[in-house]
């Protein structure tokens, strides 16, 4: 079955509802249907500074979670990314294989470095895209499950397989990006018109999933809509309002149209109290089972020592190939 790869950083803690909805949420179905690979990149994470004790405890706490979101160890493959030397070996090839002008393009490095001083951020982070497009091509992925902010590095990741193609011969499968038009992007409940983000939102246009529910559900109440009091998916005219409907369109699977004619004649509040009732009943038991997984970091590491098992022979098998197709001499 054609095979899928993506991964989370282990760096705020608890995800948030956009990583959930525009991502690992479509990691949980596509298991079902693909061999897939998903990993913590605690490697991505180190781009910006982290206190070491932290990491480890928010690596684990990742993987928590997406046990507690759905993902079956006997259904996917769950690994950390550091578990797994041949993702830094690959990610040397492709820094060399890739142009210092198109790295500069990178739209994310762009913004988090204007954030951070751009003196002040990292080489790392600067090639961060250039790590994942090792992660990616490592397994053959066919398809990569993510949200739209990260259309752009899934672009590189296929004009470098391609190059490298090209210039040694076969050897990548070519990438496609695997973005679901409607959880595409989720936006921050107060400004509406930009992304939910852990660095950039402020903690009430945010909502963490490990959060109070109580303090979910205030956050939803309190989100940002219009002057207008029609409940109508619009999302050029009415974006706070389209955010919602999105959201609680895929937590309840309630179809956007059939919303719009449940809420007609009904005013702003009455959605915004309902979809904060969807979330409690949705996050609660999610950190239930996030907590049992913590419980019993035995079980916990084990799960990510099979999986990195099972990662690696398929990573190294096509490191070995792509060492030999760049000239590499065999060791022995
Ligand atoms: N708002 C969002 N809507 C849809 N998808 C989103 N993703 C992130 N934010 C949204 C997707 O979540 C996956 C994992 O993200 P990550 O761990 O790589 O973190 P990120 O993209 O750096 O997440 P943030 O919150 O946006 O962090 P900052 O603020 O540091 O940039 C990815 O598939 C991502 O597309």
């Amino acid at each position: 079955s054609p095979r899928v790869l993506s991964g989370i950083q282990p760096t705020a803690g608890s995800f948030h509802l956009g990583n959930y909805l525009g991502a690992v949420r479509q990691w949980v179905a596509l298991q079902e249907s693909h061999d897939a690979f998903y990993m913590v990149v605690d490697l991505h994470a180190i781009t910006v500074p982290q206190d070491p004790k932290e990491l480890r405890a928010n690596t684990r706490l990742a993987a928590a979670q997406l046990l507690a979101a759905g993902l079956d160890p006997e259904r996917c493959t769950l690994f950390v990314q550091s578990h797994v030397p041949e993702h830094a070996q690959l990610a040397w090839v492709m820094n060399c294989l890739t142009g210092f002008g198109e790295a500069s393009r990178m739209t994310q490095f762009k913004d988090k470095s204007a954030r951070q001083g751009a003196d002040r951020a990292s080489v790392g982070l600067f090639t961060y895209p250039i790590l994942q497009v090792a992660d990616i091509l490592l397994y053959q992925a066919n398809e990569v499950p993510v949200g739209e902010d990260q259309r752009q590095h899934v672009e590189l990741t296929r004009d470098l397989a391609t190059r490298f193609n090209g210039r040694y011969g076969e050897t990548f499968t070519v990438p496609k990006p695997y973005i679901l038009k409607e959880t595409a992007k989720i936006y921050d409940l107060q400004e509406p018109s930009v992304k939910m983000s852990k660095s950039a939102s402020t903690p009430k246009g945010l909502i963490n999933l490990l959060d109070e529910p109580k303090a979910t559900a205030k956050k939803v109440r309190s989100a940002v809509t219009d002057t207008d009091t029609v409940i109508r998916y619009d999302p050029e005219n009415k974006p706070g309002v389209s955010n919602l409907l999105t959201i609680y369109s895929t937590l309840t699977g309630t179809g956007v149209a059939e919303l719009e004619a449940t809420y007609e004649g009904k005013g702003y509040g009455a959605l915004k109290t309902d979809l904060a009732e969807v979330m409690v009943e949705f996050v609660t038991p999610f950190r239930e089972r996030t907590q049992q997984y913590l419980d019993d970091p035995e079980t916990l590491d084990s799960i990510l020592a099979k999986g990195a098992e099972k990662a690696r022979a398929v990573a190294a098998e096509t490191l070995a190939r792509a060492y030999d197709r760049v000239g590499f001499l065999p060791a022995k």
